[in-house]
């Protein structure tokens, strides 16, 4: 009689244990994240560009929601979130950022402030393929509206494997949107990445992402 109250206390329990892992499972709770679009390099652009993205994980859903007003327009924008390889959190770059005193804070000088560039915000984040990813362009009114979904666990996959196991930790990002016309003139200091003209790369707006509650 015991022994048998107690095999059955046993399966109660792990019955109880499975049903609380479904649950668990089902109620992932939902994360939210929001970075606010300030302008750089206005005198360059001839425009404060703004905006807004959002980051909403559902599950394995990663929905990236990025809306962006006053950019120069009829031209592509390249888009990322910048960060660290270490534990470090990314910031926008100030003024202050423009050491060489040309007054324009172009992609090397966001560096010390935000770090590299990570995940590209094309029409395939999980490729990674920052340099032939293709990009929004701004219609004539200089707005665009990018929206995508990505797997999180195919995007944190290709995140671990090019910076060395880190995580996605989007709360530690800034996201650059990034583009002046190709003839726009910019003096010799201004710096871009390898090959990439200046005018492709050059920061022309930057938010901070931020976990939010909805
Ligand atoms: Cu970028």
């Amino acid at each position: 009689m015991k022994a048998s109250s107690s095999l059955l206390a046993a399966a109660s329990l792990v019955a109880g244990a499975l049903a609380c892992s479904t649950a668990s499972l089902a109620a992932a709770p939902a994360e939210h994240y929001v970075a606010h679009l300030v302008p750089m390099n206005s005198q360059v652009a001839l425009s404060d560009t703004t905006g807004e993205a959002r980051f909403d994980i559902h599950g394995d859903r990663l929905t990236i929601d990025i809306r962006v007003k006053n950019a120069p327009g009829n031209i592509v924008h390249w888009q990322h979130f910048h960060g660290f390889t270490t534990d470090a959190a990314a910031t926008c770059p100030t003024l202050g950022a423009d050491t060489n005193g040309d007054h324009i804070v172009d992609l090397i000088e966001t560096e010390p402030a935000a770090g590299t560039t990570m995940v590209p915000f094309d029409t395939m984040p999980a490729a990674m393929d920052v340099a032939h990813g293709h990009y929004p362009k701004a219609a004539a009114d200089g707005s665009y509206h990018y929206h995508q979904t990505v797997s999180v666990k195919e995007l944190s996959a290709a995140f671990a494997k090019a910076f060395k196991g880190q995580g996605l930790n989007l709360d530690k990002r800034v996201i650059f949107i990034h583009g002046v016309p190709a003839d726009t003139k910019l003096p010799s200091t201004v710096k871009s990445l390898g090959p990439i003209p200046a005018a492709v790369t050059l920061p022309i707006a930057c938010g901070k992402i931020e976990r939010v509650s909805n």
